[in-house]
């Protein structure tokens, strides 16, 4: 399926929404996909219907270019947008396998620029505790090629700021609330048992592919006004 635009639609999960028990609950993973993530849907779409230029735009045209949309649009569609390209990330980077650390050249970078999975792993989890109110975690690779540790408030993004997404730890209450009540420190450690590693180590040597052409060509961006 090729990069969506207007009007916007739920994506399906490609597992069922009791795939990640017992480390995120089928209640949690059915309201924040169903719920949640429709509702990000369903404001971004409201928030673009009135804008017919702006129908052939995927998500990250219209965050990397908020600034053409007409301003009494650009929060509510910056922040809808947002929300629907870090759900569908956080989401995609979820799976319940035998896999339970990194592999292939995403294990040689971790091991390289943490010095082993054990101390990513609590860079990580300091990370993600450290986020205040909503917001998430995020493994990325920066425009040099090398892994860094970064937190991102409510729905901001981290291409934004030409970090390109590895892993994405989703920390606002409503990820892990039902299961978890307040013990956040709780749920990032489930989590750390249903990262998607396969799909990790395809994002890092993608974001490394782009952070080289960028080194290359200076074109991560594509400005459309
Ligand atoms: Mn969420």
């Amino acid at each position: 399926m090729g990069p969506q635009h207007y009007p916007f639609t739920l994506i399906p999960l490609p597992y069922e929404y009791s795939a990640m028990e017992p480390y995120i609950d089928t209640r949690t993973m059915t309201v924040h996909h169903n719920k949640h993530l429709q509702a990000y849907i369903d404001k971004l779409n409201a928030a673009l219907e009135p804008c017919p230029q702006f129908h052939s735009w995927t998500l990250e045209l219209l965050i990397y270019n908020i600034d053409c949309l007409p301003e009494k649009r650009r929060t509510e569609v910056k922040n809808n947008a947002g929300g629907v390209y870090n759900h569908n990330f956080f989401f995609a980077g979820l799976a319940n396998n035998d896999i339970k650390a990194p592999i292939g050249d995403l294990k040689f970078a971790i091991d390289r620029d943490f010095g082993g999975y054990d101390e990513f792993k609590s860079k990580m989890k300091a990370a993600a505790m450290s986020v205040f109110g909503s917001g998430y975690a995020w493994l990325v690779v920066d425009m040099q090629g090398c892994l860094q540790i970064v937190t991102t408030a409510n729905q901001d993004t981290t291409f934004e700021k030409d970090l390109c997404p590895v892993i994405t730890l989703d920390v606002w209450e409503h990820a892990y609330y039902l299961k978890h009540l307040n013990l956040r420190a709780d749920y990032i450690d489930d989590w750390f048992n249903v990262i998607n590693w396969q799909q990790a180590d395809q994002n890092y040597q993608s974001c490394r592919n782009l952070a080289a052409a960028r080194r290359k060509q200076n074109m991560f961006k594509r400005r459309m006004c």
